[in-house]
């Protein structure tokens, strides 16, 4: 376990931050319900980078080891990630955020239309917050990035299977795995197409 504190005196605050960001996502997600009787995500899981991770990070990116690099040059250690049903609703919900005013969508990349060679479909945000927190940026506004991560459940759970094999170091038939994955991960894929059609055709018999 490291002693380097890399999130510095701003640590105690990014918890408080990651759970005002999911009451934000809570409520856009309950005026979807009540105007359209659909949901917008089916679940939300946020997490505060480990600092020993951090230091990790830091460390392979060749950036000094201070809370600028952690939460100005790096922008994850907050990270949220919003869980779907169908596509449809993942876009839908990146249409919301854009429109909000809490936020401020400072980077995107869309890994659903552009899949990584492995397979990992997800789209990625960083989100630029005001808090009435000190911020690394010694702003007036108290200014703190987000990650958000937006996928369907088929490819949250492709991803966490993807991760474990990852961090797995002893596995031998790693090759054959990563091919059966990536199989996997386009049959997910495919999948979520068919999903998102039957639903809308469910949708005009209303
Ligand atoms: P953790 O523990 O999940 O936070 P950078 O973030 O700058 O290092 P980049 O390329 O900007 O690099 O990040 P990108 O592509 O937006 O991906 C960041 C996060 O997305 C990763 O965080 C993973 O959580 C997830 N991710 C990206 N690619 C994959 C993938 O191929 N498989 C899986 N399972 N997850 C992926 P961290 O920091 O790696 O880890």
């Amino acid at each position: 376990m490291t002693m380097i504190k890399i999130y510095g005196e701003f640590g105690p605050y990014l918890s408080q931050i990651k759970d005002d960001v999911i009451k934000k996502l809570a409520i856009l997600n309950q005026r979807e319900c009540d105007n359209n009787s659909t949901k917008l995500y089916e679940h939300l899981i946020g997490r505060v980078k480990a600092e020993d991770s951090m230091i990790e990070k830091c460390q392979r990116k060749g950036l000094p080891l201070s809370p600028h690099s952690a939460l100005y040059e790096c922008r994850d250690a907050i990270g949220i990630r919003i869980v779907c049903n169908f596509i449809d609703d993942v876009y839908r919900a990146l249409t919301l955020l854009r429109a909000a005013d809490w936020c401020e969508i400072v980077k995107e990349k869309d890994y659903i239309t552009r899949s990584k060679p492995n397979g990992y479909r997800s789209y990625h945000l960083i989100l630029k917050v005001t808090t009435p927190y000190p911020s690394v940026l010694a702003d007036t506004a108290g200014t703190y990035f987000v990650e958000i991560q937006l996928r369907t459940i088929a490819m949250d759970s492709w991803a966490s299977l993807e991760h474990e094999m990852k961090y797995k170091h002893s596995i031998t038939n790693s090759k054959q795995i990563v091919k059966e994955l990536k199989r996997c991960a386009d049959q997910l894929a495919s999948c979520d197409v068919q999903m998102q059609t039957i639903r809308q055709l469910i949708h005009e018999e209303d």
